[in-house]
This record gives C-alpha cells, structure tokens and sequence, in this order.
C-alpha cells in the first residue's frame, strides 16, 4: 500500500452560470446577472490539472452532476410568480467545487483503517443541497472497493455540513497519522453560517477518528460577515504547515495551542491584517490555494491569478519567498470563470489520500485523458449562458447532450 495525496478536481459543468445564488459569498453577489463562458471555465480547470499532474504525478477528477435538475424542478412548482433564482437553483454548476463534495479521513486516522468519506449536505444553499444523493452515487463508484473505502450519507439536516473546506489535516507526511480540525460557524451573524459544530462532531465520530487527534475551532464571525463563508477562504493547511490570515478563527492564540497540543511540530505561516486585510485576503482567495508538497519535499501554493494582481498581496508573497518558511513557490493559475462564483483552485478539488491503485482509474488523469477530455469540452460545452437563458429548452438540451458526451467519452455513461 502506498499512500499518497490525490487531487480530484471537479469538472466545470455545461451549464456554470452567475446567478447570485450563495448569501454570504461576496463574488457571487457582485457577479450576479452576468453572462458567463462555461467553455472557457471548464478549461480554465482542465488546464490547472495538467499543471499539478505535471508537478504532482497524480490527479482525479470528478464528474458534473445531472443539471437542469429535473426532479428540483418539479419540486419547487415552478409559475410566473416564482423568483429566478429557484430556477437558476436547478441549474446550477456548482458540484465544480469539490472541497465541498465531502469530508474525508484517510485511513490512517481511522479506527477500521479505512478511508472515510460523508458527502456533504450543503443544506444552507438550496442551489447546493440538491448535491449530495448525485456525489454520494459517484463517490461510490470511484472510491467503491469497499476494503478500502467507506461511504457514508450525508449528516441529517438542520446540522449544515460544507465538506472539506471546512476541515483540515495536519501530519508529518499524508500516508502517517494526521491530526484533523473541524472548523465550525456560529449562527447570529451577517451572512449565513454555512458549517454547524455538530455537524463536524458528527462527521468525526462516524469516521472513527481518534478524539486526541481530533479538533474542533470555531471560525471569526467577523471573518464570516467579511465574506469567508467557508474556512478555506481563510486558511488552508498542508502536512506540517497551517497558512492562515490571522483573523481567521474567533480565538487565533487558542486555534494554534489546541492544534498545537494534539500536533507540536505543527509551523503556521500567519498573513498579519498589516500585511493583508481580510478584504483583500477574501477579494483574492489568497488562502484559497492549494498547498501541495512537491516531489522534492519543498512546498508550492497555487493561487488565483488576481493574487498576483494585488499589491499587498503579491508584496506579502515575495517578502515571504525571501524568507526561509516552508512554503517556497508561489503559483497564479487562471481561474477566473470559477473564481467571478468565489470559487478559487482550492475549491475546485477534494483532497483524498489514498492508494491510487484502489480508485477507479477512470477517474484519474493522464496527458490522453485530459486532451480527450478538453475535446469534448471544446465541441460540446455552451460558449456562453446568460442567466436569461436558463429554463430554455434548447440550452437544456445542449448542457444535458454535453454531459452525456464526456461520460460516454469517459466510459462512465453509468453515472448518467
Ligand atoms: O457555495 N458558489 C459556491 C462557491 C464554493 C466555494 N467553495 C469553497 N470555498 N470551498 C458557494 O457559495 C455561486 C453560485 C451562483 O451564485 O450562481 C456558488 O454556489
């Protein structure tokens, strides 16, 4: 067995469009109503695997969920009184950001050695909560060799279960045992807190978790009213290393000594407001990276493009590659479509560490499959959607035929 940490990115679905759906998620709210490129974005995502299977040596993807959701459709009772975005809910791409497919556990952590998985019920977000049933049923065919995986079903409502971006591992490398925290939001604030303390409590002891390795810190609410409706927007750990802002969590000080104390060798890299305000830290998802350990050891965090853009942070960036941190390459990547929705490269993948022999090769990538995927992109992908055009029939049936394409291509039609 041998044990190593998988990227698996979502594909950026046919019908990805700018909706204004998600209170709280400052992008989306500003970009409401604007046509978006669902070609250019699904791209713009295919390019970002080739750059970290070509670093990495390894990388998924998952698959986009069936849109426009027929059986949500009906369900809302949908007449010419009915608010667009109930409509737009339907349609909605955002099965792309996969941090928020599921919380995983890899099997070190775990009491049968297995590596869990809870879909997340996303149940703050009406566009989002119809998620989980059609990533459950993926999620069991490509990490379905049930001796080393266990699936769960998503925690039951009201408790709000975001996934991944809501949680953390730390270890001294991804195949030893980690210590992992849960990040949780107290309600009562501006914006919707979207991840529920017993959600998180839950989640751990389903997968079985050590309660010594295990954490739980509650977010900055002010931090939350600021725009980051998810931890990842704020902090993201790697390994040894938490990179943080340090208004990220209610308590920092008490964030770092209770992670600390179930992980000593735990390094923060901390991004001072002096140095970057929360604004600009959310404006430009600087923590919403992803912070992969290279084959050489060294550490690289890939950024949106628009953290280069920025002078406080590009400035905070190369003052910190002088240093002697952890963290010794910093890379933009194009992002954008998914980033005009707040999703930037950290949210567009879920981390699973696992044996790559024991995942469904269909749903790993090499150079063949991803040209043949960018194919089919290329040829069936709508160029463009406004968000008048959802509910027309003839955008239904070019995003339902683009989809079908890519699973065919895939050999995957069994999903649809
Ligand atoms: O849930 N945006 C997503 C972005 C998710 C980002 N993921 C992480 N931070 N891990 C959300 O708010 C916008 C859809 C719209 O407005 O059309 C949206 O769902």
């Amino acid at each position: 067995m041998s044990l190593t940490e998988i990227n698996f990115d979502g594909i950026v679905g046919p019908s990805h469009n700018y909706a204004g759906l998600s209170l709280g998620n400052i992008a989306s709210a500003n970009n409401a109503g604007d046509p978006s490129f669902p070609r250019a974005a699904a791209l713009q995502g295919v390019a970002k695997m080739r750059g970290n299977l070509a670093r990495l040596g390894v990388q998924g993807f998952l698959l986009p969920l069936p849109r426009p959701n027929h059986g949500l459709l009906d369900a809302l009772a949908l007449d010419d009184t009915t608010p667009p975005q109930l409509r737009a809910a339907a349609w909605s791409a955002s099965s792309m950001w996969t941090a928020n497919a599921a919380t995983v556990s890899p099997a070190p952590d775990t009491a049968d050695g297995r590596c869990h998985l809870t879909p997340a019920n996303l149940v703050t977000m009406l566009h989002r909560a119809q998620e989980w049933p059609d990533t459950k049923r993926q999620l069991a065919v490509a990490f379905g060799d049930t001796r080393h995986f266990a699936i769960h079903d998503a925690v039951p409502p009201t408790f709000g279960d975001e996934g991944a971006a809501n949680h953390m591992r730390l270890c001294e490398s991804h195949d030893a045992p980690g210590v992992e925290v849960f990040v949780y939001g107290k309600t009562g604030g501006r914006f919707p807190a979207r991840q529920h303390e017993q959600a998180s409590r839950i989640v751990a002891r389903r997968h079985g978790l050590d309660p010594a390795r295990t954490v739980f810190i509650e977010q900055n609410p002010d931090a939350i009213a600021a725009g980051a409706f998810h931890n990842d927007v704020v902090a993201v750990a790697n390994s040894r290393v938490l990179f943080t802002h340090d208004e990220a969590f209610a308590d920092q000080q008490g964030a770092y000594d209770a992670i600390r104390a179930a992980f000593p060798a735990l390094e923060v890299v901390e991004v001072p407001t002096s140095a970057v305000t929360l604004q600009e830290a959310i404006r430009t998802y600087l923590f919403n990276a992803q912070l992969l350990t290279l084959p050489d050891g060294s550490m690289a965090l890939i950024v949106p493009e628009e953290c280069r853009e920025s002078p406080s942070v590009w400035g905070w960036v190369e003052t910190m590659l002088t240093g002697n941190g952890p963290i010794r390459h910093v890379i933009p990547v194009d992002v954008r479509q998914s980033m005009a929705n707040g999703g930037g490269p950290a949210c567009l993948r879920l981390r699973v560490v696992c044996d790559p022999a024991t995942v469904d090769p269909r749903f790993l990538l090499d150079e063949a499959k991803a040209d043949l995927i960018e194919s089919v992109i290329a040829r069936t992908w709508p160029e463009q959607i406004d968000p008048s055009d959802l509910g027309s029939d003839n955008l239904a049936a070019s995003v339902i035929a683009a989809r079908l394409a890519l699973l065919d291509a895939l050999d995957l039609a069994q999903l649809g």
